[in-house]
């Protein structure tokens, strides 16, 4: 892996640790900031030990406060629809990695810091986060997917109120709307963040990673299309040595012990 000069990455415990760091411009997403996002997600996906990922800020203001606004100041037409093609790629390979994405926000989640947020599996916040898609303040629109990523979240009517006013939100009214899944304080945020990816990883790994698929695509189609493609899914589960441990461990009234097969 090249060397990180805008985030840290590190791998404990079975679980990867991506801290965007650049706490002077709040955490804003430079396009260097983004392909190093891409290149430790890749290898958190690829790395057969990570079961989860906690995506969080460095410092105590941001998780990350949007793209980078120097960028987008200098960008041409061009140049800014590669800037947004290369964000979206990076969020798409988050939301499907395949394994648990856990973004653990500690202050400002607004424009692109918002739309990673979203990239994410589930989203923990501490009182004080702030969220928002402010974009339009700035002459543009999210660009990072929050156009499409907000309204599957939280409804096209509190998406659109969002993204039209620009105005920001703080957790309270996240957690209301459904942006995120709890309030967390600030010193339990990533021990919280570790807990629920150890309870996810104490289930059935196949099984996990094909909810997820199942979900993710389904949110894509039909609901007829959806459920067949769940019924699919779910045979496949019936295959596994998984299911067959995890059924006769209910039944037998001890824990199951999965291998991943
Ligand atoms: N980009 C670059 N620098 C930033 C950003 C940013 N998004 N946010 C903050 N900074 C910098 C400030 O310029 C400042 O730098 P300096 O100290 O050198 O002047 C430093 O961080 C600290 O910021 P402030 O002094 O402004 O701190 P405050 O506590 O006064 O305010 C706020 C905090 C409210 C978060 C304020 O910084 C702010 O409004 N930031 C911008 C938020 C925003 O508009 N975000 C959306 C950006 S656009 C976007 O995300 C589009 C996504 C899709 C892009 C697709 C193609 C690129």
């Amino acid at each position: 892996m090249n060397t990180l000069q805008n985030l840290s990455y590190e791998k404990k415990a079975g679980i990867a640790y991506v801290t965007v760091n650049r706490p002077k411009a709040l955490n804003a997403l430079s396009h260097a900031t983004i392909d190093e996002l891409r290149e430790v997600m890749e290898d958190a996906r690829d790395d057969a030990a990570i079961r989860g990922v906690i995506v969080t800020g460095a410092g105590e203001k941001a998780f990350v406060a949007g793209a980078d606004i120097s960028e987008i100041a200098s960008a041409s037409a061009i140049e800014a629809q590669a800037l947004s093609r290369n964000g979206q790629s990076t969020f798409d390979l988050i939301e499907r990695l395949g394994k648990p994405v856990i973004a653990a926000i500690n202050g400002f989640a607004l424009g692109g810091g918002c739309e990673l947020a979203m990239a994410c599996t589930l989203r923990l916040a501490t009182p004080s986060a702030r969220f928002g898609q402010p974009e339009v303040k700035l002459g543009v629109i999210p660009g990072f997917g929050g156009t499409q990523r907000l309204p599957r979240l939280v409804g096209k009517g509190r998406a659109m109120q969002l993204i039209l006013t620009a105005e920001t939100v703080d957790a309270e009214e996240a957690y209301r709307i459904g942006l995120i899944n709890e309030i967390v304080n600030a010193d339990r945020l990533v021990p919280r963040a570790e807990v629920m990816l150890n309870q996810i990883a104490a289930n059935a790994p196949i099984a996990t990673r094909l909810a997820l698929e199942a979900v993710h695509n389904g949110l894509e189609m039909t609901i007829a299309q959806g459920q067949a493609l769940e019924s699919a899914l779910f045979a496949a589960c019936a295959s596994t040595d998984d299911k067959r441990e995890g059924t006769s461990a209910f039944m037998e009234k001890r824990l199951p012990a999965f291998h991943e097969r």
